[in-house]
């Protein structure tokens, strides 16, 4: 059985009507579309074109590049260059801004992306994503410096992310709620598939890189014990755990089930600051979670409400169902830590 679904631009057109979405975060919002649909090919026929491996180059963390990682972030470039109203972008893969118009004006747009999430899964042939954050300038800008993106995920006004799973999802948010979309193999479109994501407020499911338990603070380590204690523990029921080592597989399936996902800054990553990237990785999350009804937090304050530093700093990430991430804040609170 076949079921009519709104296509994305329908989607787009309604939101314009009910909500006065603008006409350029519409064609950016297809330019994306169109981008992760690339990249889903590109990622599905990665063995056969031999583009799963290691480029011969590093990006600015120091990271290793894949090939993958160099392709989609060029896919992402050129499709987000389309819109006129674009000032500017910021990739994980690029050390500095790339600024497209000399004199940005009040109303350009500045994106942020990571154009493949996760990718050392992608020669095991696990999920990987895109992630994008779209913020608006406040005035016109007199000079092009890279401590002008530095702005608060709370002036985001669209952000989103795309997975690469056994099906491509496209979820986005323009600040009146989450949906999520499917790429329909063979006719090109993405289409309506999970209208108006909530999450519930309550969960047994938590999702952190257990291996780092020994560089775990005080109010981490004691979340997690109380949830492995279980039914006999303070907790008083079972939790379950899942890790991906995809940022955007994680979210995905707790926007779609539920849970609290944890990347921490710990003793081994505090001196970066924490692994996660606040500007193209922490923020958008974080205005979806937020958006869906949940809690996006650093342990100790908002993410969305950090005054970046950097244009690649990187956060301490905890969010999800909102009950849990409040007690998480509430430990951190206790432990003064
Ligand atoms: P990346 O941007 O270099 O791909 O790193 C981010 C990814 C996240 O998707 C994921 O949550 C995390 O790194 C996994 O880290 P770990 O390998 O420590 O489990
Ligand atoms: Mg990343």
């Amino acid at each position: 059985m076949t079921i009519d679904r709104l296509t994305l631009r329908k989607f787009l057109l309604q939101e314009k009507e009910k909500h006065g979405l603008d006409q350029d975060m519409m064609l950016l919002l297809e330019d994306i579309a169109t981008s992760c649909r690339i990249i889903a090919h590109q990622i599905r026929n990665g063995p056969f074109l031999d583009i799963l491996g290691a480029a011969e180059t590093e990006n600015v963390q120091g990271e290793t590049q894949k090939q993958l990682d160099v392709i989609a972030n060029d896919i992402f470039l050129s499709h987000c260059s389309n819109c006129a109203r674009v000032a500017a972008l910021v990739s994980e893969e690029i050390d500095e801004v790339i600024w497209l118009k000399d004199r940005p004006r009040k109303g350009d747009y500045l994106v942020y992306f990571d154009p493949l999430d996760g990718s050392s899964n992608l020669n095991v042939n696990l999920s990987v994503g895109s992630i994008f954050s779209v913020v608006e300038l406040e005035e016109d800008l007199s000079e092009l410096s890279n401590e002008a993106v530095l702005i608060r995920g709370s002036e985001q006004i669209c952000a989103g992310y795309s997975l690469y799973g056994p099906s491509t999802s496209l979820v986005f948010s323009t600040g009146q709620g989450v949906n999520g979309f499917t790429h329909k193999i063979g006719s090109g479109e993405f289409l309506l598939t999970f209208p108006d994501m909530k999450l519930p407020a309550e969960t047994g499911e938590f999702a952190i890189n257990a291996s780092r338990f020994r560089s775990w603070n005080a109010p981490v380590r004691r979340y997690v014990e109380e949830c492995i204690d279980g039914e006999d523990g303070v907790r008083g029921k079972t939790f379950n755990m899942r890790w991906t080592a995809s940022m955007v597989a994680e979210i995905h399936r707790i926007l779609m089930r539920g849970g609290v996902f944890l990347y921490p800054r710990d003793a081994a990553n505090a001196h970066m600051g924490g692994k996660l990237r606040l500007l193209y990785e922490a923020n958008p999350m974080g205005f979806i979670i937020e958006q869906a009804g949940g809690r996006a937090s650093t342990g100790w304050e908002r993410i969305l409400d950090v005054q970046p530093t950097g244009h690649h700093q990187r956060i301490s990430v905890i969010m999800g169902c909102r009950d849990e991430v409040e007690l998480i804040e509430r430990y951190h609170d206790e432990a003064g830590d």
